[in-house]
C-alpha cells in the first residue's frame, strides 16, 4: 500500500462505516456496543471521521510546503467553534451515510451528536466570527493558520437559580477531545518579568537582551479545521501552557510537597479559563499574560515552522499577514520588533519596516469603556522588554506625527501610544493602528465611525489605511446544518446546492417569493422548525412553548447598549393592554430571550432577573395563557443557537444606533427567512439596504439624532411624562405586581432608565412600540409576510463570511488560493 493510497481513503457505504464504527468502539474506546455510553459512540464516530479530515490535511500540508504561498495568520483570543462532529460529517458528505450505518446498529445519530459538549472558547460575537472565518478560509482554500488558546474552561455554563444567574465552569475537555492533536516537539518557551541587559555581541555591537525571570511553556494542540466539501482542511493552533518542569524534585526530596508543585500550578493558571468579559476591558495582569502568552508562541512558531530553513526573514510580509482580532493580541506587535531586533540583529528602523507590514488590525467596538489599555507598570514588570520598544516606536510615531501637524501640541497627546491621565497606559489601539498595514470596522457604519470619531486624528493622518470588511456568518453551519429543511427547499428551487459556497445564488429564490406553492413550503418549513424548538426547549429546559404564537427572539449578550430592558418594556406594554382588555385583539406571541452576563457585570446579571422574574408571572397568568409568552432558556451557545435561529420568525437588533459594531445574529436571522425589527446600527443598515427597506421594520433614533439628543442634555423622564403608556408600563413595573409584590425588584434596572439610561431606551420606547404594532399587523397577513421573509433570505447571499473573507484577500491580505 502507498501513502497516496492511505490518504485517499473512498467515502465509505453505511454497512462500511457500521463495521467501521464498532471497530472503533472496541479497539479505539475499549468497549462494546452494549455497554458503551453516548460519550463512547460519539468519541468513535469523532476518531472515525476525523481520518477523513487527517487524510486532506496530510495532503494539503505537504502542498503548502512544496509551493510556500503567501498564508493568513489570524490572531484570535477566542474561537467559538460550537459543535466540530456534526458540521465535519456535513463537510464530508458523511452524515447521511452515518446516520444509515449507525441505525442498522440501532444507535440514533442525534443522540451520539448531542454528546458532545461544544468548545466555547469565546464570549460572543468576536469569538464566533474567527470560528465562522476559519470555516471559510477552509472552504475556499487559502493557505491560512488560526493561532489561539487552548482554555481548560470556556465560557461559563449559565444555570438560573431562583431567577438569578449561576455561572457553573464548563469542563469541555473532560472526556478527551477528539479532535485536536497536541505537539509537544513544537513546543515555544515563553518568558515573563525579568530585566533588560545590554551584551555585547560576537560583532562588537551592544544589543539589547530580555532576561526574562520565569518561563512558560507553551505547547500546540492543532485543531483539524475541515472546509466544506472536504477540498481543504486548515489548522488552528491553540497553545496550552506547561511548566517547564514537571515539578520541582530538589524541593520535593526535601519533603516541601506543597512548595513543589506550587511552580506547575502558578505556570498552568495561564491557560485556564476564558476571562467571561466581552465588553470592558479591566488591566488584569492574567488577561495581559494570556494576552502575551498566544502572541509571542504564535509569532515564533510562524518564524520557525512556516517558513522553509534559510528563509530571509526580510521577506517575510511575502509571506505572511498577521489580521489582528481586535486589540487581544496587539502584543504581537513589539514582540516581533524584539525578534527581529534582539534575536536577529536587525537595525531598529529595518525590523520596524518589516513589522509594519506583517500585520493587520480588525476593531469590533465603539464602547470607550472597552478600548484595551495596560497601565505602564504592570507593561513594565511583565514585558520590560516590550515596554522599552513601545516608548521606542512611541517616540518615531510622534516625530511622524509633529511634522505633520506642527505646533499642534494637543494632536501629540491625543494620538500618543501612551495615556498619561486617568493613569499612565499603554493604548493597545493606537498601537495596533501604527504598527499594521491596514485598519478595518466590521460594518459600513462602525467604519466610518471609526474615521469620523474613534480614529478619527489616525484616519486624517493616513486615510488610505482605513477599509471596511463588513461581516459575515458561514452559510454551511447557520443554514445547510442548523436549517436542513430551507436547504433542501432551496436546492431543490435552484436545482443545484452550489448555493453553499456561492450565497449570491439565493437571488435565484427572488421569483419564488410570488409562488402561492413555495411560499406554503416555506411556512411549512419555519412552522416544523418552530415546532422543533418547542420539543427542545421543553426537554432542554423543561419550558412549554406553542408553535402557534409568533417567535419573536433577542438572543445575544446582555448587554445595556443591546437594551434588552427595551424589549422587556414592551412585553409589559403588551401584558398591562391585554390585562385591561382581556378581549383585546392582540397577535399571540412568545418572547424568546438567551443571554449570558459577563459575572462582573451587575446591571446586566439584575436585568436577567428581572426578566426571568417578569417572564415567570406572565407565563402563569391564566390570562395570558396563548396570548403572550417569555421563554428564556439557560445558556444560550452555539448549539441553542442553531435551533432557535431558523425557528424565528422576528429578530429583535434593537441596539442603540452608533454602539452595536455589526452584529452577527442579525444576519443569521434574515438568511433563515425572520424578518427584523432593528435600528440604524451596525449591519443593520445594510441588511436593510440589501432586503429593501419595504421588508425591514425600521424604528428609532439614528446616529446624528443619538448626538443631538444627547448635545442638547437627553432627561429620560421627559419622555415618561408626555407617553401615558410608557408611564403606565414603568409604574407596573415598579408596583411589585409582575415581580411576585417585591416592590424593590426592578429598581436597578428601571430606577436607572428613569435617572440617567445612557442607551436611550425610554428615547425609542414609543417607535419601537409603534413599529410592533406594524409587526403584528403585517403577521396577521401571511402570504405578505411570508413574501417579505422570503425576499429577506433571497438577498442574505452578501453576508457570507466566503464574502467577507474574499474582501479580506483583495483588500488586505493579497493571498492567493492554494
Ligand atoms: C478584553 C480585555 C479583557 C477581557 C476581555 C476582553 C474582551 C473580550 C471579548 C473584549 C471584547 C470581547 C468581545 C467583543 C465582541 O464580541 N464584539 C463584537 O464583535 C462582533 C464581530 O465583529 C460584532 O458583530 C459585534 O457588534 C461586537 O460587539
Amino acid at each position: 500500500m502507498t501513502e497516496t493510497e492511505l490518504t485517499h481513503r473512498p467515502i465509505p457505504t453505511p454497512e462500511q462505516l457500521s463495521r467501521a464504527f464498532l471497530n472503533e468502539l472496541i479497539h479505539g474506546q475499549g468497549i462494546d456496543l452494549r455497554r458503551a455510553t453516548d460519550n463512547d459512540k460519539y468519541q468513535a464516530l469523532s476518531r472515525l471521521t476525523r481520518e477523513y479530515l487527517m487524510d486532506n490535511w496530510i495532503n494539503r500540508l505537504s502542498r503548502h510546503i512544496d509551493e510556500a504561498p503567501k498564508a493568513v495568520a489570524y490572531l484570535s483570543a477566542e474561537y467559538l467553534l460550537g459543535p466540530q462532529l456534526d458540521n465535519a460529517l456535513v463537510a464530508f458528505g458523511l452524515k447521511e451515510i452515518a446516520r444509515d450505518g449507525l441505525a442498522e446498529l440501532d444507535v440514533d445519530l442525534d443522540d451520539v451528536l448531542a454528546a458532545e459538549p461544544e468548545p466555547g472558547l469565546g464570549n460572543g460575537g468576536l469569538g464566533r466570527l474567527a470560528a465562522c472565518y476559519m470555516d471559510s478560509l477552509a472552504t475556499m482554500g487559502i493557505p491560512a493558520i488560526g493561532y489561539g488558546i487552548r482554555y481548560e474552561y470556556g465560557i461559563f455554563t449559565q444555570t438560573f437559580v431562583d431567577h438569578k444567574q449561576v455561572e457553573v465552569p464548563d469542563k469541555w475537555l473532560q472526556n478527551g477531545n477528539p479532535w485536536e492533536f497536541a505537539h509537544t516537539e513544537m513546543t515555544q518557551m515563553i518568558g515573563f518579568g525579568g530585566t533588560v541587559e545590554e551584551v555585547v555581541d560576537d560583532a562588537g555591537n551592544t544589543r539589547k537582551q530580555w532576561i526574562p525571570d520565569h518561563v512558560v511553556n507553551a505547547v500546540p494542540y492543532n485543531t483539524l479545521v475541515p472546509g466544506y466539501g472536504g477540498a481543504a482542511v486548515n489548522t488552528l493552533r491553540l497553545w496550552s501552557a506547561q511548566s517547564p518542569d514537571e515539578f520541582n524534585l530538589e524541593i520535593f526530596n526535601a519533603g516541601d510537597y506543597q512548595k513543589a508543585v506550587q511552580q506547575q500550578i502558578d505556570a498552568e493558571v495561564l491557560t485556564k479559563v476564558l476571562y467571561p468579559e466581552d465588553s470592558t476591558a479591566q488591566g488584569k495582569r492574567l488577561r495581559l499574560s494570556q494576552q502575551y502568552f498566544f502572541s509571542a508562541a504564535s509569532i515564533r512558531d510562524l518564524i520557525d515552522h512556516g517558513v522553509p530553513a534559510n528563509f530571509d526573514i526580510r521577506r517575510l510580509p511575502e509571506r505572511v499577514i498577521f489580521q489582528l482580532n481586535d486589540t487581544h493580541p496587539v502584543i504581537a506587535i513589539p514582540e516581533l520588533m524584539r525578534v527581529l531586533i534582539d534575536d536577529h540583529g536587525f537595525d531598529w528602523d529595518e525590523a520596524w519596516g518589516i513589522t509594519r507590514q506583517c500585520f493587520a488590525y480588525t476593531c469590533h467596538t465603539l464602547l470607550p469603556e472597552a478600548l484595551e489599555v495596560w497601565a505602564v507598570d504592570l507593561m513594565e514588570s511583565l514585558l520590560p522588554r516590550h515596554m522599552e520598544l513601545i516608548y521606542e516606536i512611541n517616540d518615531w510615531f510622534l516625530d511622524e506625527v509633529a511634522s505633520a501637524f506642527p505646533g499642534d501640541h494637543d494632536v501629540l497627546r491625543r494620538m500618543s501610544l501612551v495615556q498619561e491621565i486617568p493613569f499612565r497606559g499603554v493604548r493597545m489601539a493606537h498601537l495596533a493602528v501604527v504598527g499594521s498595514s491596514k485598519v478595518n470596522g466590521v460594518a459600513e457604519l462602525h467604519s466610518q465611525l471609526l474615521r469620523d470619531r474613534v480614529l478619527n486624528d489616525f484616519s486624517a493622518f493616513e486615510p488610505e489605511k482605513f477599509t471596511n470588511v463588513t461581516n459575515g456568518i458561514t452559510p454551511r453551519r447557520f443554514m445547510r446544518i442548523a436549517n436542513p429543511g430551507l436547504s433542501e427547499l432551496i436546492t431543490d428551487s435552484l436545482g443545484s446546492d452550489e448555493w453553499v459556497t456561492n450565497l449570491d445564488l439565493l437571488t435565484g429564490l427572488e421569483p419564488f417569493a410570488d409562488d402561492e406553492s413555495f411560499r406554503q413550503q416555506f411556512a411549512q418549513i419555519k412552522r416544523a422548525n418552530k415546532a422543533a424548538l418547542a420539543d427542545i426547549l421543553a426537554t432542554r429546559d423543561g419550558i412549554d412553548i406553542s408553535p402557534d404564537t409568533i417567535f419573536d427572539v433577542m438572543v445575544k449578550r446582555l448587554h445595556e447598549y443591546k437594551r434588552q430592558t427595551l424589549k422587556l418594556l414592551h412585553i409589559v406594554t403588551l401584558y398591562r393592554r391585554l390585562t385591561e382588555d382581556p378581549s383585546a385583539q392582540v397577535l399571540p406571541r412568545t418572547a424568546i430571550f438567551g443571554a449570558k452576563a459577563a459575572p462582573g457585570y451587575w446591571m446586566a446579571k439584575e436585568t436577567i432577573e428581572l426578566i426571568l422574574r417578569v417572564g415567570s408571572t406572565i407565563n402563569n397568568d391564566p390570562n395570558m395563557t396563548g396570548k403572550l409568552a417569555v421563554a428564556f432558556p439557560a445558556n444560550y451557545n452555539v448549539l441553542l443557537n442553531e435551533s432557535i435561529v431558523p425557528a424565528a420568525e422576528l429578530s429583535e437588533q434593537i441596539s442603540m444606533a452608533g454602539k452595536e459594531a455589526s452584529g452577527t445574529g442579525n444576519m443569521k436571522f434574515t438568511l433563515n427567512g425572520a424578518l427584523t425589527i432593528g435600528t440604524l446600527d451596525g449591519a443593520n443598515v445594510e441588511i436593510r439596504n440589501l432586503v429593501g427597506a419595504e421588508n425591514f421594520f425600521l424604528f428609532g433614533l439614528d446616529v446624528d439624532e443619538v448626538t443631538d439628543l444627547q448635545q442638547s442634555g437627553y432627561q429620560p423622564r421627559a419622555f415618561v411624562d408626555k407617553d401615558p403608556e410608557l408611564a403606565a408600563t414603568i409604574d407596573a413595573l415598579m408596583s411589585g405586581e409582575l415581580t411576585e409584590g417585591d416592590v424593590s425588584a426592578a429598581q436597578a434596572v428601571i430606577g436607572h432608565l428613569l435617572d440617567q439610561d445612557p442607551f436611550m431606551a425610554l428615547a425609542d420606547y414609543r417607535a419601537y412600540v409603534d413599529c410592533q404594532d406594524e409587526v403584528e399587523a403585517l403577521y396577521a397577513d401571511p402570504d405578505e409576510w411570508n413574501r417579505k421573509a422570503i425576499l429577506n433570505v433571497a438577498r442574505a447571499g452578501y453576508f457570507s463570511s466566503d464574502r467577507a473573507i474574499q474582501d479580506y484577500v483583495d483588500d488586505i491580505w493579497h493571498t492567493q488560493p492554494n
